[in-house]
């Protein structure tokens, strides 16, 4: 690619400020639940950075994004308030739902982030949902759905696709391929090397690309976007990458090849996407330094507003569960 094709600095800046959000405060999750200081199930998206920030840059306020119980960096790529989300799975009743959908339900529908879900491969009849919705009401919005490479095994999976293409919706179905379902290897339960041949049945563009490498995801992202946009109809985008904490906070990893974490550990997208931004002179080391220390100081703040958040009285048990008892 030549260099006059690249995007403009400010945005490559911006992915690399979203993606070092989901790493600093990825960090900083999992050494507060090492402390005991709040208790969660955390599914850590360490190393899948780069594949919601590329997206986002590409999305406005109004676009939606629908994810999964390993949703927190779409979510924070997104733009859901990091003192918001932190009460969430802290909790609190300062969350965005009150503390009452935790972890695996956070929603923030100021920021476009309609739901999260635990149920493998939901995601994605949910965002045609919404996309036909868009499309009904004649908005231009765009719906993202993300979901792991064992969703792409779901039914709903090929019902999503098959529906999105007939009606041609405004929607992007983002498969972050880790390289495992749980613990079970991709070439164990999939019947495909590349998950975005499956595009080829449903009669829709799909795209497989390297999830890590930030030019690429930015540019297969503006493209799958314009087209949802215009009227074009959905794409799929499968992103390979891995994470780097296995399934579930504290999982052991004993199930995977020796050597394989480590490898690709050796090239956290993270750090390879700050140095390549200095190297060509797309942003100062000071100034991404500068960033750096205002998202450790956001995830502080965060991290105290919801230690000295109250949790949820018990009387909101009921209230917006049944629409009769919805609060304003
Ligand atoms: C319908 C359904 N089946 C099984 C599960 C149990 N389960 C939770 S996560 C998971 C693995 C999904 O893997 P993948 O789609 O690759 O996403 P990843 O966790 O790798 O991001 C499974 C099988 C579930 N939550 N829902
Ligand atoms: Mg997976």
């Amino acid at each position: 690619m030549s260099i006059s094709n690249l995007p403009d600095p400010k945005i490559l800046v911006d992915l690399y400020r979203r993606a070092t959000l989901i790493a600093q405060n990825d960090e900083r999750f999992r050494s507060v639940i090492r402390s005991g200081k709040i208790a969660m199930v955390y599914y850590s998206p360490r190393g899948q950075e780069i594949i919601p920030s590329a997206i986002s840059v590409n999305l406005t306020n109004d676009d939606y994004i629908v994810t999964i119980y390993r949703g927190i960096h779409d979510m924070l790529a997104k733009g859901v308030p990091v003192k918001q989300l932190w009460a969430e799975l802290g909790g609190r009743a300062t969350g965005t739902c009150k503390g009452k959908g935790g972890p695996m339900h956070v929603t923030h529908p100021a920021s476009g982030v309609m739901v999260t879900t635990g149920v493998v491969g939901s995601s994605m009849p949910i965002a045609n949902g919404l996309a036909l919705a868009a499309q009904i009401r004649g908005e231009k919005r765009v719906a993202v759905a993300y979901f792991g490479d064992g969703a792409s095994n779901i039914g709903a999976f090929h019902e999503s696709l098959n529906l999105a293409s007939v009606w041609k919706l405004p929607v992007i179905f983002v498969c972050q391929n880790n390289g495992y379902a749980e613990h079970t290897k991709l070439a164990y339960g999939t019947s495909v090397p590349n998950i975005a041949i499956r595009a080829v049945s449903y009669g829709m563009p799909g795209i497989t690309v390297d999830g890590n490498d930030p030019l690429a995801m930015y540019y297969a992202a503006r493209e799958a976007v314009d087209r949802a946009r215009n009227g074009g109809g959905p794409t799929l985008i499968e992103a390979k990458t891995f994470r780097f904490f296995g399934h579930v906070f504290g999982d052991q990893d004993g199930y995977m090849e020796k050597g394989e974490k480590d490898a690709w550990k050796a090239r956290d997208p993270v750090p390879l996407f700050r140095k390549w931004l200095i190297e060509t002179k797309n942003a100062t080391e000071a100034e991404l330094a500068a960033m750096e220390a205002d998202i450790e100081q956001e995830i502080t703040e965060a991290l105290e507003f919801t230690l000295a958040s109250p949790y949820p009285d018990a009387a909101e048990l009921r209230r917006d569960v049944f629409e009769s008892e919805m609060s304003a």
